[in-house]
């Protein structure tokens, strides 16, 4: 760890210690220096400011086929009331057991059964859901009655109350993606206390009623205003707008639709980003990276993903990390069947702080 200009290892570049002792300098000169709570920064120049960028994160699978038992297992042996949320981390191997898939996204497994409720909170970091398996739950997003059907997508902006709740009769799974590790870089994750869940206001959420075509947004909106318009992308929409484009998408071309806010063009977050992408059968994508890292939930289908040098295979129901500036293409080993990806990733908070780079190979 130790060792002058030069000699800074990508190991110490791992690591979040500041060598404090530069060997060459006296003894006494560097007790002085930690007394004072001051350091020397050139030892340590080379680690903070690496030539090559480094990601302590690693390309990673969490198959379904593995979770779900667990998860199950979860709801037997865990209570809701005890809880709170009943979520299994997907803790990337690469940061040494934090509550971080990526160094700025968090991603979990949460399982409601039936007849449960999740009591109403809320908080600083933002989240986001993707409805992995069940139906008949719901969540309710400041009054908002969001059904949960799979595929969809259902955020849950900073500071906004939100409860879960199930009347169906088979246990719900649904991914949640937040921004806790970049809150928490800032010191600001807070929650409120807990309240009971409420009775949503509305039977509807405006995806349902309002925003049911795109191109067109309401004059007037029957919905509170909360400055977050839209909160759920109903996957049957999503789909339908996904094939239409693959109908007629040239065949080296992508297939890949952002969700936005349908009144600004923005992301649904501030923080974070969502994409879903239909990759025809047989289709390989070229290659790409960016500084955003990105969570990918299989909706549809099996194949494969490069990610740097790490060879992912996945299935519907997995979830797999792309860590920052890896490099990555994304098979469709399927012949017959279309696949389908919905990721969430960084890219708005970089963009903020003017750190967004990307990189598309031809
Ligand atoms: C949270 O509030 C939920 O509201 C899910 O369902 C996952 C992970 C970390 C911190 C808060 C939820 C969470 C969470």
């Amino acid at each position: 760890m130790t060792g002058g200009w030069g000699m800074i290892t990508r190991a110490d570049a791992m690591t979040d210690a500041i060598p404090t002792r530069d060997t060459t300098l006296p003894p006494d000169y560097s007790s002085a220096l930690e007394a004072n709570a001051l350091g020397p920064l050139w030892t340590a120049l080379h680690m903070l400011l690496p030539q090559e960028r480094v990601a302590r994160p690693v390309p990673h699978r969490w198959a379904w086929k593995d979770a779900r038992p667990l998860l199950l297992e979860a709801a037997r042996l865990v209570p809701i009331e005890q809880a709170e949320r009943r979520v299994l981390v997907l803790a990337n191997p690469g940061l040494g057991g934090s509550y971080a898939i990526t160094s700025t996204l968090f991603a979990g497994l949460q399982i409601i059964l039936p007849g449960e409720l999740a009591p109403r909170h809320h908080h600083t970091p933002a989240a986001l859901r993707m409805i992995v398996e069940g139906t008949g739950a719901f969540t309710t997003v400041d009054g908002v009655r969001c059904d949960m059907e799979p595929g969809d997508l259902i955020i849950t902006p900073p500071m906004r109350w939100h409860d879960h709740g199930h009347e169906g009769t088979a246990p719900v799974v649904w991914l949640d993606g937040l921004d806790l590790p970049l809150v928490r870089a800032f010191d600001a994750s807070r929650a409120s206390a807990l309240k009971p869940a409420e009775h949503p206001l509305t039977d509807a959420d405006p995806s349902l009623d309002e925003f049911t075509a795109a191109g067109l947004v309401p004059k007037r909106s029957r919905y509170p205003a909360t400055g977050y318009p839209m909160v759920r992308w109903p996957w049957r929409t999503v789909r339908q707008a996904l094939q239409a484009m693959a109908r007629t998408a040239a065949p080296e071309a992508t297939v890949v639709l952002r969700y936005v806010d349908p009144t600004s063009g923005r992301a649904p977050l501030r923080t974070m980003g969502a994409s879903a992408q239909w990759l025809r059968p047989g289709e390989r994508t070229g290659r790409e990276r960016r500084t955003a890292s990105a969570v990918y939930h299989v909706i549809e289908g099996r194949g494969e993903s490069v990610v740097g040098e790490t060879r992912l295979a996945w299935e519907r129901g997995d979830t797999f990390v792309v860590p920052p500036w890896h490099w990555t293409r994304h098979v469709n080993a399927a012949g017959d069947a279309p696949a389908c990806l919905f990721s969430f990733d960084d890219e708005p908070a970089l963009q903020a702080l003017g750190l967004f780079e990307e990189e598309i190979e031809p």
